[in-house]
């Protein structure tokens, strides 16, 4: 027989006692959750050995990226609150997993998505799981003003990140680094869209704090595409571009949040460029054998951009005091938002395609140099 109890069953179920859900909250789940936290063996070398740096790989939720961990709160406490539709606005991932959710639900889903600004795996969940698909003329933010207008007066829940119930399940990824590592990472690394993830994070962390999990608090790095990098540059950019379409944000919805973290944790939020996001998406496919999508990668730029400043190996004003200790080997979690298969397009632009040669061992030794 089938214990029911010794399934993993989703971050409600794991975590509900860190989360707004009674008894009477109907649960909406595709297990999500629950990611590896994969030690990052060419990174870690790079970085040298007092730094250990782990891949927290978020495209492995159901629908390829973190957002079901908010989406499985959203969708449930909508349903809780008898909602019969929700709306988002999406750069594609946020409307891939609300449509699977709400499909799962039984409920309406209406997606705004920029025209021609989306990754085309993402768009094909939005519309495979039947969600009702409108592209907008217009980018990100525009979209999700009209959005928010138009919740406030009819019956539509909105599930973009505004909604707190899904700053409330994305924390849960944090729990998952403490209970991983028995410990707080030293340093977490991150992208920043919207900056919804970044607030959960940190709010994920201090709660855990606070329950005396950790002892500790990560600084929170967060990297924005140089294009669409308002709380770096600090004012919203009105026509935000990057080749990271997920990303790609002029006016983030949780600014001020991204900013309390930043502060909070003596962290940063810096850029990365197209070319360098580029780079670090190809490295992590071809050394760690991770395939994400271009706007996770600003992770990973972001890492190298910072060791390559010197941010990992001076003795710091911004440590904590070890005297007399000797310094333990730091950890490094960079956060991988979203699958690579979500913009297969991005991977055979970036490589060369391959070779046609004719069908005949002779010419295949050939090209193989024996
Ligand atoms: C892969 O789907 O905003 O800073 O509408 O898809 O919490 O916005 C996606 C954002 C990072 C940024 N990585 O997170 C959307 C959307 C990936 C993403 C982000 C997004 P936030």
């Amino acid at each position: 027989m089938n214990n029911q109890k010794t399934l993993y069953q989703g971050i409600i179920n794991k975590y509900k006692r860190y989360l707004p859900v009674t008894g009477k909250t109907p649960i909406i789940s595709l297990n999500e959750g629950n990611t590896p936290l994969i030690p990052a063996t060419y990174l870690s070398k790079l970085l040298g050995k007092e730094y250990r740096v782990y891949l927290k790989y978020e495209g492995l939720n159901p629908t390829g990226s973190f957002k079901d961990r908010g989406m499985t709160m959203a969708i449930s406490k909508a349903c809780e609150e008898k909602s019969k539709a929700v709306m988002c606005a999406s750069t594609g991932n946020t409307s891939a997993s609300a449509a699977a959710y709400a499909s799962r639900a039984g409920i309406k889903c209406i997606v705004l998505i920029p025209k021609g600004n989306i990754a085309l795996g993402k768009l094909s969940q939005a519309l495979i799981h039947g969600a009702t698909v409108l592209a907008v003329n217009g980018n990100f933010d525009d979209a999700l003003a009209l959005a928010k207008e138009i919740t406030k007066d009819y019956p539509i829940t909105l599930v973009n990140s505004l909604n707190p119930y899904r700053i409330e399940g994305q924390k849960t990824a944090s729990f998952e680094i403490c209970d991983a590592l028995q410990m707080a990472p030293d340093y977490q690394v991150m992208p920043v869209g919207n900056a919804g993830n970044i607030t959960a994070y940190w709010k994920g962390y201090k709660e855990y704090k606070k329950a005396f999990k950790i002892r500790t608090l990560p600084k929170m790095l967060g990297f924005q595409a140089e294009g669409a990098a308002p709380i770096v540059r600090g004012y919203p950019i009105k026509k935000p571009e990057t080749i990271a379409t997920a990303i790609r944000i002029g006016n983030p919805a949780s600014w001020k949040q991204a900013e309390k973290a930043r502060d909070e944790s003596k962290g940063l939020i810096d850029m990365v460029s197209d070319k360098e996001i580029l780079d670090a998406y190809k490295l992590l496919a071809a050394k760690e054998g991770v395939y994400v999508e271009p706007a996770s990668a600003a992770s990973i730029a972001g890492l190298l951009k910072l060791a390559k400043r010197g941010y990992f190996d001076k003795p710091k004003s911004h440590e904590p005091c070890l005297s007399g200790r000797q310094a333990r080997t730091k950890n490094i979690v960079c956060i991988l938002t979203g699958h690579g298969l979500k913009d297969p397009d991005r991977a055979i632009k970036s490589i060369k395609e391959p070779k046609t040669i004719k069908i005949n061992k002779k010419d295949v030794l050939k090209e193989l140099g024996y």
